[in-house]
């Protein structure tokens, strides 16, 4: 995949890819050039079978400041007033392209994750934070209701009261505590982030990515359907996964007492 982007860093091992948000003197601002390198970098890691985990950082002392205001800043002087539902569907075609990520993807969040750099991280299946993380949905301190998905990812991941006040009162959640509501799946020191996220990657990356990928499908469904049409689909994708190479790889590991090797197929 292409790695010569100007604001995103594309590194690959071996099987997983880390895509790094490259503006560190603005907290990595989300600017309209970052925004199409990092949504084609996603597509491409989403279509390239050698990658089978995806891992989404941000270079320098934050995860990402948001969207650039002074892109906004320059709309609002200019005589040419935003788009903003134009705008926004860049965005959505990102949030949508992670969401549909057929492999794992982990964001790694240190410093500051705020507004849709935060809401790009709530996208994502696992989220690690360092226990430096200052997370803020900003939106509401700049006069904007949360876009980028938060609207959905949030109340799901922390329940709709504390989603409320987080987006109404706009104020800071450290890494520990966003641990403890659940808003990340772990917090570590900062010192052990990259060891922690690294070695979760490669775990993932070894494992049974088609089964991965049908198992996100069943629980991001099933987030929006009754217990019925979860069981309807359940079956299906139990068809799917009964049919993979890694289900009849595992089982007959187990029989001969011997580890499983499993190719993603
Ligand atoms: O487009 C869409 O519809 C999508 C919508 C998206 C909306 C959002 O994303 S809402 C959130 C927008 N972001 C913000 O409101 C955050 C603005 N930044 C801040 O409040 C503070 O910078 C932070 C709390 C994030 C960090 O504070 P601190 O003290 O650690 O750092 P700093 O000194 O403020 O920032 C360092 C530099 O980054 C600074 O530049 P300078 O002065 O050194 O030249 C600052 O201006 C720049 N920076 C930080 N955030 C942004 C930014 N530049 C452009 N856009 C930013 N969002």
């Amino acid at each position: 995949m292409r790695t010569d982007f100007q604001n995103v860093l594309v590194e690959q091992d071996e099987s997983v890819v880390t895509l790094t948000m490259n503006r560190p003197d603005v907290l990595n601002a989300i600017n309209t050039l970052m925004l199409e390198e990092l949504t084609e970098a996603v597509e491409a890691a989403a279509h390239n079978d050698v990658i089978r985990c995806v891992v989404l950082a941000g270079a320098g002392r934050a995860f990402g400041a948001g969207q650039d205001l002074t892109e906004f800043g320059s709309a609002h002087a200019g005589s040419q007033p935003l788009k903003v539902s134009e705008h926004l569907a860049k965005y959505h075609r990102l949030i949508l392209a992670i969401r549909h990520m057929p492999k794992p993807i982990i964001a790694a969040i240190q410093g500051v994750a705020t507004g849709i750099s935060l809401n790009i991280a709530l996208a994502c299946d696992i989220r690690i934070a360092a226990d430096n993380a200052r997370l803020l949905e900003a939106f509401a301190r700049i006069g904007l209701v949360p876009d980028g998905g938060g609207g959905y990812t949030l109340p799901r991941l922390i329940g709709l009261g504390r989603a409320l006040e987080m987006v109404m009162l706009a104020d800071e959640v450290s890494g520990p505590e966003a641990e403890r509501i659940g808003l990340v799946n772990r917090c570590v020191p900062l010192a052990e982030l990259d060891e922690t996220t690294r070695a979760l990657a490669k775990r993932l990356a070894n494992g049974p990515t088609r089964t991965y990928q049908l198992i996100k499908e069943l629980m991001y469904m099933s987030l929006d359907i009754d217990l019925q049409a979860s069981l309807h689909l359940e079956g299906q994708l139990q068809e799917a996964a009964y049919a993979t190479a890694d289900h009849r790889e595992s089982v007959d590991a187990f029989l001969h007492k011997r580890a499983a090797k499993f190719t993603g197929k």
